[in-house]
């Protein structure tokens, strides 16, 4: 993972506008831009091996996020560009690692505005969930589901994420537990499958 930090840009304390560019997906002067490599996604795909041999050929970019460093408190909202980049490991869809929120009670909404593909969501129980991701159509998150975007296309899939202020990330718990499904695509067709069948 690299996160490139590009110092504050504007007084986050008096109101603010920032600028996107929707074609490409990004948020210009981002205060904080992160970029997941294949080589940061290791034990989130069923095919190791083909990680693997991804890394090896180049270590490519799976997804990018762009984000301002609003505070951490109640009362304020993250918003963020997601833009998760075409590709397979193994047959399986390139996604992002997937997270609860370490609030749990804090629910987000992702509008889609490039790409396709879906939004795979889970509680803690076990019980799972999937919105299709396409442009224009928004998707719910409530409070206490764990997320997670995968690409199902042949471009970035770009998303413009909205969540309390107070939220934060706890990736811990789905690393252990991973989600109850698994996203393929082979010869051009797109399969959720249940995480412990092929
Ligand atoms: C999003 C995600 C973004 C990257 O902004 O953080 O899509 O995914 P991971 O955080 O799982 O790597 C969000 O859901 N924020 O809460
Ligand atoms: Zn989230």
């Amino acid at each position: 993972m690299t996160e490139h930090t590009t110092g504050p840009s504007v007084k986050l304390d008096t109101p603010f506008g920032v600028d996107y560019d929707l074609v490409h997906g990004i948020m210009k002067n981002p205060q904080v831009h992160t970029i997941r490599l294949a080589s940061s996604m290791r034990g989130h795909y069923r095919d190791a091996k083909a990680l693997e041999a991804l890394v090896a050929q180049g270590d490519p970019v799976h997804y990018e996020v762009f984000e301002m460093k609003i505070p951490q408190e109640v009362g304020q909202l993250q918003f963020c560009i997601s833009k998760t980049y075409p590709g397979t490991v193994g047959g399986e869809c390139f996604m992002t690692k997937g997270h609860y929120h370490a609030v749990p009670g804090t629910a987000e909404i992702y509008l889609c505005l490039r790409g396709e593909g879906y939004m795979l969501m889970k509680l803690p129980t076990g019980e799972s969930a999937c919105e299709r991701f396409l442009p224009g159509r928004m998707c719910y998150v409530p409070p206490f589901w764990g997320h997670r975007t995968v690409n199902t296309g042949d471009e970035p899939l770009i998303s413009f994420c909205v969540y309390p202020g107070e939220a934060g990330h706890n990736y811990a718990d789905i690393e252990k537990e991973g989600f109850p499904q698994r996203v393929f695509k082979r010869a051009g067709k797109v399969e959720i499958v249940p995480a412990k069948a092929g």
